[in-house]
């Protein structure tokens, strides 16, 4: 929650439309639960942005995991996001440990639980974002191998906790971190270099009966068939534009008890998510970019949509760009969320950056200077688009001046 906070304020809560989505996918996903009388739920992490969440938002969440734990027993794996940036302060779900909420488990530590449900004991190793500190002693964080020496820790971890396991109970393990065959998205640009990335064949033992995963925003499943299933549930909802086509929603996993083996199989199930869609168009030759623009608009179906809309123009068309008629017959087409709007002016190829006559540099902002270096060095418009992306997540990190 609250990694997007744009959107008309919600006449009850006073959130921001999309903090409102995510809470709906969370609904979902609790409606469901209780719906199939579902026997244990396990979050994998990052439920917040921040470590320090708006009360507000804590509010809602804290009142939908209580409703959750109504249902079954809910498992927390405290991830990145969720993590304060000292570990000796508490994570932003810890509240949920400190009033000791009935059938809410906090996974803050490298550890095997033992949960009675409806239908018998579950094992639920829980495995929280791994932090370098934590595995490396600050002189080891100075050595040159420390990525590797890191890597093998959290491995050994992971290693550890199956010898925690009884045999004759199913287990699942939980964890927040990246696996090296994985699809990364925007979230990779957050912990380059500080992150363990975990090679598939570290998870896949017969150990477990499923391992749930957390972190990365795609849903993706990385077990070949035959091995125990290693799932990305992905987030909730949309992140952010990158995630435009993917489906969000979470995992529905059916453990059998055969003579002792304890099999599963998983199905993803969407929230029918918050749909986004990207309007570009290529107006280079037109002689009126807004007339041209207003009618792919009146083609699409946008109700109920977040927009973006990325137009390419030349600088003797660009006048004909008018943004806030652009804007209106978004809003008339029902749009839920403009979500930015961009003229991108193809100038004649430079070889260094030029501004216009008499424009100061100070006025632009650091991605405008960007897009413009970008622009210089004649990229596709796709490839712009991504690496702006990616600047704007990394600016945000280093803003929140995150630890990991
Ligand atoms: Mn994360």
């Amino acid at each position: 929650m609250g990694a997007d906070t744009r959107g008309a304020l919600d006449k009850e809560t006073h959130l921001p439309g999309r903090v409102m989505d995510f809470l709906d996918s969370l609904d979902a996903m609790i409606d469901y639960a209780v719906c199939e009388d579902v026997d244990a739920v396990i979050f994998t992490g990052d439920a917040f942005h921040h470590h320090s969440p708006n009360p507000t938002y804590f509010q809602e969440f804290g009142e939908r995991i209580i409703r959750l734990s109504e249902q079954c027993p809910v498992v927390i794996v405290v991830g990145n996001h969720d993590m304060p940036g000292s570990l000796d302060k508490a994570s932003a779900v810890d509240v949920f440990t400190t009033l000791k909420v009935p059938n809410v488990i906090v996974g803050w530590d490298y550890d095997v639980h033992k949960i009675d449900t409806k239908h018998g004991r579950l094992q639920i190793a829980t495995f929280p974002y791994p932090i370098k500190q934590q595995f490396l002693d600050t002189k080891e964080i100075k050595f040159p191998n420390s990525a590797e020496l890191f890597q093998e820790r959290v491995c050994y971890m992971i290693h550890e906790l199956e010898s925690m396991l009884s045999e004759d109970e199913p287990a699942v393990f939980a964890g927040h971190f990246s696996v090296s065959e994985a699809m990364f998205g925007s979230e990779q640009s957050m912990t380059i270099g500080t992150s363990a990335d975990i090679p598939i064949k570290e998870l896949i033992s017969d150990k477990w009966s499923y391992v749930a995963l957390g972190h990365l925003h795609h849903h993706q499943s990385l077990s070949a068939a035959g091995e125990v299933p290693v799932v990305y549930a992905g987030s909730l909802d949309r992140v952010d534009f990158s995630e435009e086509n993917d489906d969000k929603g979470f995992i529905d996993v059916s453990i059998y008890d055969e003579d002792g083996i304890y099999p599963a199989e998983w199905e993803f199930v969407s929230v029918d998510p918050r749909p986004f869609k990207t309007i570009r168009v290529e107006a280079t030759t037109s002689q009126n970019i807004t007339k041209k623009v207003l009618v792919i608009i009146s083609k699409r179906d946008l109700k109920d949509h977040v927009v973006r809309v990325i137009v390419s123009a030349t600088e003797d068309n660009a006048d004909t760009y008018v943004a806030n008629v652009i804007e209106e017959a978004l809003k008339s087409a029902g749009v839920y969320l403009v979500h930015g709007m961009r003229l991108d002016i193809k100038r004649e190829q430079r070889n260094r950056l030029e501004l216009e006559e008499g424009e100061d540099i100070a006025t632009y902002s650091h991605l405008e200077l960007l897009d413009i270096y970008f622009q210089t060095r004649d990229l596709e418009d796709d490839k712009i688009n991504k690496l702006l992306d990616l600047a704007k997540s990394v600016m945000e990190d280093v803003n929140d001046s995150k630890k990991f």
